[in-house]
């Protein structure tokens, strides 16, 4: 690396081909982001050390792994992460960090103060995607608070009806840099990006990019919704082809306003209203593009109907069928391919999931709803709610949520070990509704703390002595599960199995 300075020395990392060798890199987390993140780095020829604060079996075995294939050192436990690790006796020249650090970590404060560039896995996939004699996929990439999971399931259906090779990647699960590293390579790639992750992204251009929605989530990592919001728009910066906002969302109009984006790039809407000019929207019941097609001032190319797409389409849904859509169009994927992909996907469970109906009562599965935003979609579905809520709230607001449903709630079921915030905004705006504080009740007799699946079944079994003909029985947190379960996964399994329990032993007694 000789005498260039740090900077330069970044500036020319650019593709795979370019000179890795004896970098000083510091991986921060060894999750899967950190151990793609790491193994890429030693191919390349990097010095990498990898720290993280947990020093369990899996870590161990990833860490065994490494040092296996030349990772300089693995360092794991809580002592390797309170100040930034010397490698060779020298600071590191580049942190590549797993989006679950927030900047103000220790170890990341201190490199921002040295001057030390931090990037994200997706920053180092974007630069190392370049490579002699492979293909470079196109990114088609997507963000908002909820339904990014659901568009970049989308997404990939459309491009493999369209026959293209691609893959759904990044906050859905798959690292990124396990797709770029891909011997045969992809055509397209459908990325879906955290808050977290467009944080530590800094020169990526995709092809088209979408903000599918906002509202308040991950405040406390960002230090606030300003932090949050401006982390989201940075998805838009560079875009080429298409910059995507949703009508519906003004803020997202805003973002793309302010964008940098490549000349020529288009800014291309979608809704679940009428479509005006270079919008994909909903005319009745049909998905319509006046976007992509050369006569758009007059009319409009017609995609998938809904009812192709499933039964019971919600407004969330088709709108997140319009925002992938607009991704693969902008591609250039036929019309016929949207309506093959869309009609073939399957949107996967703990999302508004029907459980049970029995005596006039329908059990719902919301697992997903993480975060208030995505309570209220599914709140805003039923008219008479026994609602059971609460988890890891993230520092987030509960006031709008509560004032907007309280005339719904029947009865309210906290499960989650810290209620506090739910709780004050229920008393504030829905004094009249009887709340429950499940976890207190089921608290074992020492006073530690129950596990997560005791609390759902206590809080399913109440809920069916507590309800009515024609209430709903509706498990939507918005909060996260990491309190009593470990995923969102998990707390919906921990409900649907409770529910088929009850409802056995109810057939049984009849
Ligand atoms: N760690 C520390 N100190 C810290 C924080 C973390 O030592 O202060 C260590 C942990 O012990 C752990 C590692 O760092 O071993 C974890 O890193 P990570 O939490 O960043 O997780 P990864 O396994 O790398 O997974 C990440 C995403 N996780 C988060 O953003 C928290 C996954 O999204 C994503 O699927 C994966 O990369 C691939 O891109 C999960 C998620 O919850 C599903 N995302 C949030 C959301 O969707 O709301 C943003």
């Amino acid at each position: 690396m000789g005498c260039r300075t740090v900077s330069v020395v970044l500036d020319e990392l650019t593709s795979w081909d370019a000179d890795w060798k004896n970098l000083r890199v510091l991986v921060t987390g060894l999750g899967v982001t950190g151990f793609s993140a790491a193994d890429t780095l030693i191919e390349l020829g990097a010095k990498v050390t990898v720290i993280d604060s947990k020093d369990d079996e899996l870590n161990r075995q990833r860490a065994d792994t490494l040092k296996i294939v030349g990772a300089h050192q693995v360092l794991l436990g809580e002592e390797h992460v309170s100040s930034l690790p010397l490698i060779d006796g020298q600071q590191p020249q580049l942190v590549i960090t797993s989006p679950g650090w927030n900047p103000r970590h220790p170890v990341l404060a201190q490199a921002a103060e040295a001057d030390i560039a931090i990037w994200g896995d997706v920053e180092l996939a974007w630069r190392v995607q370049n490579r002699a004699g492979r293909k470079v996929p196109q990114w088609l990439v997507i963000t908002g608070t909820n339904g990014k999971t659901t568009t970049v399931g989308m997404t990939e259906s459309i491009l493999l009806a369209a026959g293209l090779k691609a893959v759904a990647v990044g906050n859905v699960g798959t690292p990124i840099l396990d797709a770029v590293r891909d011997p045969e390579g992809y055509d397209v790639l459908a990325v879906e990006l955290s808050s977290f992750q467009l944080h530590y992204t800094h020169s990526i251009s995709p092809l088209a990019s979408v903000v599918l929605n906002l509202a308040e989530d991950h405040v406390d990592w960002h230090g606030g919704f300003d932090g949050y919001r401006e982390a989201k728009a940075r998805i838009y910066e560079r875009t080429q082809v298409a910059a995507i906002f949703n009508n519906q969302a003004p803020e997202t109009i805003k973002m793309v306003q302010d964008a940098d984006v490549i000349e020529g790039c288009r800014a291309i809407g979608f809704t679940t209203d009428t479509p005006g000019m270079s919008m994909i929207g909903i005319v009745e019941g049909l998905i319509v593009d006046r976007a992509f097609i050369e006569d758009r001032r007059n009319t409009a190319a017609e995609l998938v109907a809904l009812d192709e797409i499933g039964q019971i389409v919600p407004r969330h849904t088709a709108a997140n069928a319009a925002a992938a859509a607009a991704l693969t169009r902008a591609y250039g994927v036929p019309t016929e391919a949207v309506a093959k992909g869309l009609a073939g996907f399957d949107a996967g469970a703990h999302r508004i999931q029907a459980v049970a109906r029995r005596d006039e009562i329908l059990w719902i599965n919301d697992s997903k709803a993480t975060n208030p935003h995505a309570a209220d979609a599914s709140l805003s579905s039923f008219t008479k709610v026994l609602w059971i809520a609460g988890g890891v709230s993230k520092g987030v607001d509960y006031a709008e949520l509560i004032r907007k449903h309280a005339q719904r709630l029947q009865q309210v079921l906290l499960i989650g070990t810290d209620n506090s915030s739910l709780l004050q905004a229920l008393a504030e705006y829905a004094p009249q509704v009887p709340v429950h504080d499940i976890t207190r009740e089921a608290t074992n007799a020492d006073g530690t703390a129950p596990n997560g699946s005791r609390v759902m079944t206590q809080a399913v079994r109440q809920a069916a002595e507590l309800a009515q003909a024609g209430d709903t029985v509706l498990m939507a947190p918005a909060a996260a599960s990491m309190d009593q379960f470990t995923s969102y996964a998990q707390r919906g399994t921990a409900f649907i199995s409770a529910v088929s329990d009850l409802m056995d032993e109810i057939a049984q007694a009849d």
